[in-house]
């Protein structure tokens, strides 16, 4: 496993495993049949595009405009020691990002892509906005790393919480309780707060990119730890491609590595092209509802 530095690869220095490090390249890598097990690591850049925002990107991010709130400091809205006294930012918030609002995006399409291809490995993702679900990535394949608003339980007994009275407290931004007589405890979606643990399928895969034949990385600043780590378990000779609006990470510092800059959308479509699978890509996700158009 190799041992990230800070600046990109010399450009003279020839990749070990590619023709060479463009999206051509490692198209071609996957139609011949060198990549079958490729990992999939992806943030919130890859839901943007259905109009969620990131945390970090400067004006349009979350965190820039979270002053409506009230909050301390905006990451307040996801310490669990500050929901466990003020539940009603996150509820504030969560109205916003309840599932069903939105819908997939073609970077969300690409990966539901490479799972009908039998080619995806697992998908490893840090967004609790479910659209990859929604996309039709099968539920086995997802590692949520940061958790969804897939499930909800009480923070105190732990008592899963209805999903239909869930959805009813949200719509409303009522913050719901738990229903266990004489517990009346705060609920909560199952999404990782700062200062909690990580799900127990993180944990269980998260050495599966020791395993990989190919990495992609969307849409991630590639921040937050341990997930941050990831794509450094590939093994060396693996190709990681980083389809992002900036170069995060240590991506674009091994001999394989590919950096593709720009729109995480307008990469994958590209990929996609070099892999002849433009028109499944666009093809409709459930039915013919609008791709990535807020359903108010
Ligand atoms: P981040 O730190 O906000 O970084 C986002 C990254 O994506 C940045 O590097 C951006 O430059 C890049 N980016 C933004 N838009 C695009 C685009 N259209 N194409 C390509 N790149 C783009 O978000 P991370 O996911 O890295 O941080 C981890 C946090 C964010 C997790 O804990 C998530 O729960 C959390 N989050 C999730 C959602 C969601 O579920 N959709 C939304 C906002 C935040």
């Amino acid at each position: 496993m190799g041992q990230e530095q800070s600046s990109p690869v010399d450009e003279s220095v020839p990749p070990q495993t590619l023709e060479d490090r463009s999206v051509e390249s490692v198209a071609k890598y996957i139609r011949d049949g060198h990549a079958k097990k490729i990992v999939v690591m992806v943030g919130a850049g890859v839901s943007t595009s259905a109009g969620i925002p990131d945390f970090r990107s400067p004006d349009t991010g979350l965190y820039s405009n979270l002053a409506r709130l009230n909050l301390p400091y905006p990451q307040a809205v996801f310490d669990i020691s500050f929901f466990r006294v003020n539940p009603l930012p996150f509820y504030t918030l969560a109205h916003e990002l309840y599932p069903g609002k939105y819908r997939p995006t073609i970077s969300h399409s690409f990966i539901r892509l490479l799972s009908d291809k039998s080619l995806l490995l697992k998908l490893f993702t840090q967004n609790i906005d479910c659209l990859d679900r929604e996309a039709g990535v099968p539920e086995d394949k997802i590692v949520e790393a940061h958790g969804s608003f897939a499930l909800q339980r009480c923070i105190e007994c732990k008592t899963p919480f209805p999903e239909d009275l869930m959805k009813q407290a949200v719509s409303k931004r009522d913050v719901p309780h738990c229903l266990t007589p004489q517990c009346n405890g705060l609920v909560k979606p199952d999404i990782v707060f700062f200062g909690e643990q990580l799900p127990e399928n993180f944990h269980r895969n998260r050495s599966l990119p020791c395993t990989a034949d190919m990495c992609i990385v969307m849409g991630t600043s590639l921040t937050v730890q341990p997930f941050a780590s990831l794509p450094s378990f590939c093994s060396d000779e693996v190709p990681r491609v980083l389809i992002n609006l900036e170069r995060v990470g240590g991506l674009g510092t091994r001999a394989d590595d590919v950096l593709v800059l720009g729109d995480c959308d307008a990469g994958v479509r590209k990929l996609a092209a070099g892999l002849g699978c433009e028109k499944e890509l666009e093809a409709p996700v459930g039915g013919d509802q609008p791709r990535a158009k807020r359903q108010d």
